[in-house]
């Protein structure tokens, strides 16, 4: 399968079939004890079919550095992460990235503006072409990287848009998950008839607290029946019912969070919460007097994406595959979160905040609160930033920003 060559994607061409070994622990040389040597990833075709094999990376001392020899061999996974620049994918190949993990993220597009921005933030990452809207982008891009866990995080998010470009969404937040469990069962030689054994590619779908919709009880848990309100959520509801069907019909381990609302200095500026802290940042600095908003009185269960990203790793290393909802099981309503925000910049959002109609939806959710005690049981998963230290640091990072001269956009960089 032939790779493309661009000087703006770093591709890693230096996994040479020829130097794929075994995956058993081998010797190898380390520097003094505990010393950080480079690193050299090795690989093996376990499986006859398809890329499926495991990936393992041996430490090595540098060059001409008196070591001692060790048993102890340090193996790596690899992940390919899609929707790499976005919120979640950043946080997660920054967290995998300091596991030990190789970490490959799908980009779309010929001049993405993010991609430099990302390389910026996170140089060892490597990146690849692909869009969720074309299988056969997919397919090479599995092949070529040759994960072991997938997680698919690429969508398009903002639940508004589903609206204006309904078929869009479906095809790309909703389809776009069937290509990539495509390109997993054909990268892994998985037929109906087969189970898949050791060594399979292990997959995660970003599925979202949205497809419970209009909700049918308070706080929602994993049995919580959907009814989605947006496209967007309907297109949700759509990817978790076929990573479900593909674990059930060809034995994939493929796990689904239903992840309520999550946010950060690296949330895009249409999301409520940083709409919200760009505008109070924008209204403390004297940039501008008002923000405009729709439905007040929405209550969603907020938490910090840093502490998101910890569960889809710990969900995706289980034993068995398994999905779980994951939030904090607090909810506040947009009202709370403006009190709390103009508070930490000295201001009241009385004076500050016109609701506007342009903003109100089709059809909302009212609210969402999380029961995340299956996680918090079963995966140990507990959020650690709470709603106040969570808006205190969106605030702060936004007052930084925009008083350096920044601007949202440029917060996926350096501000971050
Ligand atoms: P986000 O910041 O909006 O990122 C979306 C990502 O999807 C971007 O990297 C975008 O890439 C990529 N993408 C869009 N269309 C694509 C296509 N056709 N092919 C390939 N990539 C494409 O979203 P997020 O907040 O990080 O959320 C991550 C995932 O979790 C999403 O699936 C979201 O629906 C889901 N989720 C989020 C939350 C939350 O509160 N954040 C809660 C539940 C579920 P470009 O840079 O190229 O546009
Ligand atoms: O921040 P939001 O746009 O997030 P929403 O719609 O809850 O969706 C986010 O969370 C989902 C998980 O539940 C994800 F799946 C999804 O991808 C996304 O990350 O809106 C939150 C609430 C809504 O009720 C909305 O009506 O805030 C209300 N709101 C009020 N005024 C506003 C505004 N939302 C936005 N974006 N802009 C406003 O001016």
């Amino acid at each position: 399968m032939p790779v493309e060559a661009d000087p703006l994607i770093l591709l890693a061409a230096t996994l040479s079939l020829a130097t794929r070994a075994s995956l058993r622990p081998r010797p190898v040389e380390v520097g003094q004890a505990g010393a950080a040597g480079t690193r050299r990833s090795v690989r093996d075709d376990t499986a006859a079919a398809g890329c499926r094999y495991a990936a393992a990376t041996e430490a090595v001392s540098p060059a001409g550095s008196a070591g001692h020899r060790t048993w102890e061999a340090v193996l790596s996974r690899r992940a390919l992460i899609t929707g790499i620049t976005g919120q979640d994918g950043s946080y997660l190949a920054e967290y995998l990235t300091a596991e030990g993990y190789e970490v490959w993220g799908l980009v779309r597009g010929q001049q993405n503006p993010r991609v430099r921005q990302l390389r910026q933030l996170l140089g060892e990452v490597r990146l690849i072409r692909g869009d969720l809207l074309d299988q056969g982008s997919l397919i090479s891009a599995v092949e070529r990287v040759q994960p072991d866990e997938v997680y698919n995080l690429a969508a398009i998010s903002y639940v508004p848009m589903s609206w204006q470009q309904a078929e869009l969404t479906g095809e790309v937040t909703g389809l776009g998950v069937l290509r990539v469990l495509e390109a997993i069962r054909v990268c892994s030689g998985i037929s109906a008839s087969r189970s898949p054994g050791r060594g399979q590619i292990r997959f995660y779908q970003a599925s979202s607290s949205e497809m419970f919709g209009m909700v049918r009880e308070s706080p929602q848990t994993e049995q919580t029946p959907f009814h989605p309100r947006s496209p967007y959520g309907v297109a949700k509801a759509y990817g978790h019912f076929l990573t479900q069907n593909y674990r059930e019909s060809y034995g994939m381990f493929a796990v689904s969070g239903i992840l309520f609302n999550h946010e950060s200095p690296r949330r895009g500026a249409e999301f409520v919460t940083r709409k919200i802290t760009l505008g109070v940042a924008k209204v403390k600095l004297g940039y501008e007097r008002q923000i405009r908003l729709g439905n007040l009185s929405a209550r969603r269960d907020w938490g910090f994406a840093g502490d998101y990203v910890r569960a889809m790793h710990l969900m995706v290393g289980q034993d068995e595959p398994v999905d779980y909802v994951i939030g904090t099981g607090v909810t506040h309503s947009v009202e709370d979160l403006l009190d709390q925000a103009f508070k930490v910049a000295g201001l009241d959002w009385r004076d500050h905040v016109v609701t506007d109609a342009a903003f109100i939806r089709p059809a909302e959710v009212d609210k969402l609160c999380a029961d995340p005690s299956v996680a918090r049981e079963r995966l140990g998963w507990e959020p650690k930033i709470t709603f106040e230290e969570l808006v205190g640091m969106m605030v702060e990072a936004d007052l930084e920003l925009l008083s350096s001269g920044g601007h949202a956009e440029d917060s996926f960089g350096d501000a971050w």
